[in-house]
């Protein structure tokens, strides 16, 4: 069979969050995703590769945005591993290769390279987290909180989560929404509940004799206080604050994450496969924190379930021990395009199947998809 009969599938659908989702860089009232499927000749719909693009509508979170994304796609990357499956050998070495070898990119590379490994793992029956190394059967997982419009509002969401069975609670800060909103869940809901915060990058380092007040409340680490390129900032707050300092945004890839470690600039790791360029690298850069005792958790950007089941297998891998931003599909969605995730005693369960288990459920994809392109 000749590579001209791979079918690849850029796919855009818009799926209604169950609330809001704001942050310190805008707020989301839905998720507007783009879907891969690498469907190699002979594959069904059982076999076909999927992969869900990290990239969001707007380029507020990360450089890449979904019209960016698809121009790389197609432009450049689809047409590159048409090329490479054409040729002799094994599809995979040579691709992330080829793509290793290309600049930039991440959220397109990732998408790309996982769809081509969700379909080989299909086509012989081995689930990713086999294929990625992990053995953890069922993963601690906590909730990421936006910003709500009070704390009344917040205290009811904290609630309803804690009731749900979440094992920590992630809040999302910015400057003038930090030490009220601490304060009030620390009263409401006691010093023994695992709580966190995510900055995305809100302050800057005159900001840091205000952030050494945050040690007081005992949180399990602050994430992501200043912009990504700010190694040195990161290093001059966690040298003098003692909650531990969390880097999402600024680890974009393996050497990132080796000099913010050298410089001391983190203390755990938020690790987004997506932002790195792929699964095989977040494992690198899983092995690299592992081998420097700095622990790891899987972070998340909404997720539907394609997303969601991948990045379970990557969280049974043994460094992440710190609970993930991988939550239960009724967090986020009131229908997912493929099969629910259920909290089970605040844990959650990779699928058994082979690649990343998710069974794409065609017809709430069909009722969600607001464009469909053959590349
Ligand atoms: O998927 O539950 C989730 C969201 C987790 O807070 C979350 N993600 O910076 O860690 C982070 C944010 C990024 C998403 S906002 C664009
Ligand atoms: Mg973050």
């Amino acid at each position: 069979m000749s590579s001209g009969d791979i079918e690849v599938e850029l796919r855009e659908a818009e799926l209604p969050l169950v609330r809001p989702f704001r942050t310190s860089r805008g707020v989301e009232t839905s998720k507007r995703v783009l879907l891969l499927r690498w469907s190699p000749p002979g594959s069904t719909a059982a076999t076909a590769g999927w992969a869900e693009c990290g990239a969001d509508p707007e380029p507020t979170y990360y450089p890449e945005y979904i019209a960016t994304v698809r121009l790389a796609l197609a432009d450049v990357l689809v047409p590159m591993a048409r090329e490479i499956a054409a040729g002799d050998g094994p599809l995979l070495p040579r691709l992330r290769a080829a793509l290793a070898d290309l600049p930039g990119m991440p959220l397109a590379k990732s998408a790309l390279e996982s769809a081509v490994l969700d379909a080989e793992l299909r086509a012989c029956g081995m689930p990713l987290r086999t294929y990625l190394g992990g053995d953890r059967e069922r993963i601690p997982v906590g909730v990421s909180v936006g910003i709500p419009d009070s704390i009344d509002e917040l205290l009811d969401w904290v609630s309803g989560y804690l009731d749900d069975g979440y094992r920590r609670i992630k809040l999302k800060v910015r400057p003038g929404w930090d030490v009220e909103p601490l304060r009030a869940v620390r009263e409401a809901f006691g010093d023994a509940l695992p709580l966190q915060v995510d900055a995305n990058q809100a302050y800057r380092t005159s900001d840091i004799p205000h952030l050494l007040g945050l040690d007081a409340f005992g949180l399990l680490l602050l994430e992501q206080p200043f912009p990504a390129d700010d190694l040195l900032g990161h290093a001059r707050l966690a040298a003098d604050l003692a909650t531990p300092v969390c880097l999402d945004e600024s680890i974009t890839s393996v050497g990132a994450t080796a000099a913010a470690i050298s410089l001391g600039a983190t203390d755990s790791v938020n690790i987004k496969p997506a932002r790195v360029g792929g699964y095989p690298i977040a494992r690198s850069i899983h092995d690299l924190c592992a081998a420097h005792g700095v622990p790891v958790f899987c972070g998340g950007m909404l997720e539907t379930g394609i997303g969601r089941a991948m990045n379970l297998a990557l969280a049974c891998l043994p460094n992440f021990t710190l609970p993930g931003d991988i939550s239960a599909t009724s967090r986020y969605y009131e229908r997912d395009i493929t099969q629910h995730f259920e909290l089970v005693d605040g844990h959650l369960v990779p699928p058994e199947g082979p690649g990343s288990g998710a069974i794409v459920d065609h017809d709430v994809l069909d009722d969600v998809t607001t464009a469909v392109t053959m590349l």
